[in-house]
């Protein structure tokens, strides 16, 4: 018997335990004598009872990813799910940890389903381009019912066992020891002599669907999928459980899902899932991580509540600082005010909320500060103003205590160098709303030690946040890039391209909005400080900001805004003023498609990825792909800037920048060395830079 694989025999119970560390992937070489295992016990006339359990931290957390896109090895999941249903003998799966994918699909197999009170179960293939490939999009909905199967499989959110109980997923919620619990389940079905029926034969809850409002539901989720053809395919796959018999529902998602595994959607996915893992793996991730268990946060505004809430709903006692008592109950009230919306749309419960205010702790002092091990400044983007709350922390920060900085693009060394601890200091940079975005750039200054840089990387994975180490620069990756996306953004409306016309060509591209929508919401006079502080202008923008139009905030921005309303509306009063700028310069308006707005902007970001690998500001190009797919938005079923432009074609990158370059002559067009190289290699993996 394999390792991966083993049984034992609890008088007459037989158990299968699958140990394939770290989460029990459905590998080959799990699949195998799994399969195996259970055909011998199928037979076996002294084997009452089949419990399927796992080892290690968690139940089957899927197939093996990293097998997609190779020759399939049999058995396949499929054809282990099809044998348990020939079992008659009854079949109970024990989850714990994580049933997901393909384990859960392993699971719908079984007769039953028994879990412990913290397990997750969940269908989270979507997140992947892909669609349950196990069954679990016929399967899921005979237990749950069709709308609740429909809403987990395109959102891929897992459900907690008390849920998944409640929605006839889960048969019992045990206590106690999870294994022997499920083997007095198992024994107990046994003795009860049955009927055993197989998840496949069970109709009930598929005729009580209302397809109509099925239908209702999927189409709004599929307006919601952006160009992502997996939700649709889910969907679909999902509706197909009501409508054909089962054996030719199951067919159909085989189709689906050999569809989507081959698709570049899917590819880029994956590869989003890989290197949002590979990320963390820094130099020196393995040392002797500090003790956080106070974190302390400086500034009880936008970023300094959110980023306090981020490390309270990791389980985190916050200090959080103000400068006056007004300050900071401004700040206590906007957090619970922020949790209360969550609980009123029941993403959070009462009693969640009340634990997580619990764990603040609010002051005016910093001498509170000297309890925490970590303390994270979000004042205002000032160097002086940095400097100067760095050096109160120098005085009262304890020896060891990390000090982070929360500046989006200030010189993270030149504060470093006003300490007498550079080496417990580093840059911590959140992207608003910091409770919910889940990107953060580390910015290793020169001196951080490795064991501060390793330490905050695994807080960054234990508060759910995707960490990505860069170096310093002005605006380190995501927001130096960003820069870059945006240089053209007022010669193309000069040059006759529309706010209008320049955020359809982005949305279009799979973009949840485009710049100018984007600046409307974050506010135009946060641009517009950032410009006056570097001395640069944009005539358009700037006058905007000198009308006071600073987007949704005052109603008017590139668009115009209805009381109350977040839809843009174009704003012939922008145009008429883009038209007198573009007079002013003489500048005669053409017509502008969308292949040359993404030229002009998207092809300079990925220009400037490859000017920042080359720099060592980040270590990898996989590590810009995350930063873009989880702090901007960047389409994933495109993988990011640097992936997609594998996909688009080096080669005609390089030569359209050339193009741009003769036209106008500007920098950001003059193809970087490491892109040329990309173009020739035809990937990035020769194409690294110097780790950040
Ligand atoms: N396959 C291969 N490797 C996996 C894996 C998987 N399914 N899941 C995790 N790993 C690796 C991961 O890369 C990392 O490796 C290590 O395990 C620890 O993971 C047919 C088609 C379970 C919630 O999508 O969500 O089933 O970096 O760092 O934070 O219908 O892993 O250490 O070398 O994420 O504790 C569906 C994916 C697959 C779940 C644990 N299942 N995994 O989180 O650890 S498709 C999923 C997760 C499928 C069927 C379909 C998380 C986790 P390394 P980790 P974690």
């Amino acid at each position: 018997m394999s390792s991966s694989a083993s049984v034992a025999n609890e008088n007459g119970v037989a158990v299968v335990t699958i140990d394939n560390p770290p989460v029990n992937a459905l590998s080959f070489h799990v699949r195998k004598p799994l399969y195996e295992a259970l055909v011998a016990l199928r037979d076996d006339p002294a084997v009452s009872a089949i419990v399927i359990a796992c080892a290690g931290r968690t139940f089957v957390a899927g197939a093996d990813i990293t097998e997609f896109g190779k020759p399939v090895e049999q058995p396949e999941l499929r054809a282990i799910v099809a044998l348990l249903e020939t079992i008659a003998k009854p079949t109970v799966a024990a989850i714990h940890g994580t049933a997901l994918g393909g384990g859960l699909e392993l699971a719908l197999g079984c007769h039953f389903r028994v879990a412990d009170q913290d397990a997750k179960l969940g269908l989270p293939e979507v997140k992947l381009g892909l669609l349950p490939g196990g069954g679990g999009t016929v399967r899921l909905p005979r237990l749950v019912g069709a709308a609740k199967a429909l809403g987990m499989i395109v959102s891929g959110t897992p459900i907690s066992a008390g849920e998944a109980e409640a929605a006839g997923l889960v048969d019992a919620v045990l206590d106690g020891d999870l294994l022997a619990e499920a083997i007095r389940f198992a024994s107990e079905m046994a003795i009860s002599g049955g009927p055993f029926i197989a998840v496949r034969d069970r109709n009930d809850r598929l005729a009580e669907t209302d397809l109509a409002a099925f239908d209702v539901h999927a189409a709004d989720l599929a307006r919601k999928a952006r160009g992502l053809e997996a939700p649709i395919a889910c969907a679909g796959a999902a509706r197909n459980a009501i409508t054909l018999p089962f054996d030719e529902a199951l067919a159909a998602e085989r189709r689906l899902f050999l569809k989507l595994v081959a698709g570049d959607q899917s590819r880029a996915q994956r590869y989003l899932f890989f290197a949002e893992r590979e990320a963390a793996k820094v130099p020196g991730r393995d040392l002797h991580k500090r003790k956080i268990a106070r974190v302390g946060v400086i500034g009880a505004g936008t970023m300094g509540g959110g980023i306090a809430m981020a490390f309270a709903n990791g389980g985190f006692p916050v200090t959080l600082l103000e400068t006056s008592a007004e300050a900071l109950q401004r700040g206590l009230a906007t957090i619970e005010k922020n949790y209360a919306v969550s609980v009123s749309r029941g993403s959070l419960s009462e009693e969640a909320k009340q634990q997580r205010l619990g764990l603040f702790k609010g002051s005016i002092d910093y001498a509170d500060l000297a309890e925490c091990d970590l303390i994270i400044e979000a004042v205002f983007e000032d160097m002086a103003v940095k400097k100067d709350v760095f050096g109160k922390l120098d005085a009262v920060a304890k020896p060891g205590a990390i000090l982070a900085t929360n500046t989006s693009y200030l010189d993270v060394n030149e504060i470093a160098a006003s300490i007498s601890r550079p080496q417990d200091m580093l840059g911590m940079h959140f992207f608003s709303p910091a409770n919910v975005m889940k990107l953060l750039e580390i910015v290793r200054a020169e001196k951080t030690a490795p064991d501060v840089l390793a330490t905050v990387v695994d807080l960054a994975r234990r508060i759910g946040k995707a960490a990505v180490v860069v170096g310093v620069c002005h605006g380190f990756v995501g927001n130096r890039m960003l820069s870059a996306r945006g240089a053209e953004n007022e010669f193309l409306l000069l040059e006759g391209a529309t706010p209008s016309k320049i955020d359809k060509a982005f949305t279009d591209f799979g973009w949840p909005m485009g710049p100018f929508q984007m600046g409307d919401l974050a506010g135009l006079d946060i641009g517009w400080r950032n410009r006056k502080a570097r001395g640069q202008t944009a005539v358009i923008a700037d006058t905007l900001c000198e009308q006071g139009r600073f987007g949704q905030k005052t109603g008017r921005g590139w668009y115009r805004y209805e009381s109350g309303s977040r839809e843009p509306v174009a704003d012939p009063e922008v145009e008429a003023l883009i038209l007198a700028k573009a007079a002013e310069q003489d500048v005669e308006a053409r017509a502008i498609g969308a292949e040359e707005i993404i030229e002009r902007t998207l092809y300079p970001l990925v220009n400037e990825g490859a000017r920042i690998l080359a720099e060592g500001i980040a270590a990898r190009a996989s590590d810009i792909d995350v930063v873009w797919a989880n702090g901007y938005g960047f389409p994933v079923g495109k993988g990011g800037p640097m992936f997609w432009a594998g996909l688009d074609g080096a080669a005609r990158i390089v030569e359209r920048l050339e193009y741009w370059h003769r036209q106008t002559g500007r920098a950001i067009f003059e193809p970087a060395p490491l892109l040329r190289r990309f173009a020739e290699k035809g990937n990035w993996e020769g194409v690294v830079g110097r780790p950040a």
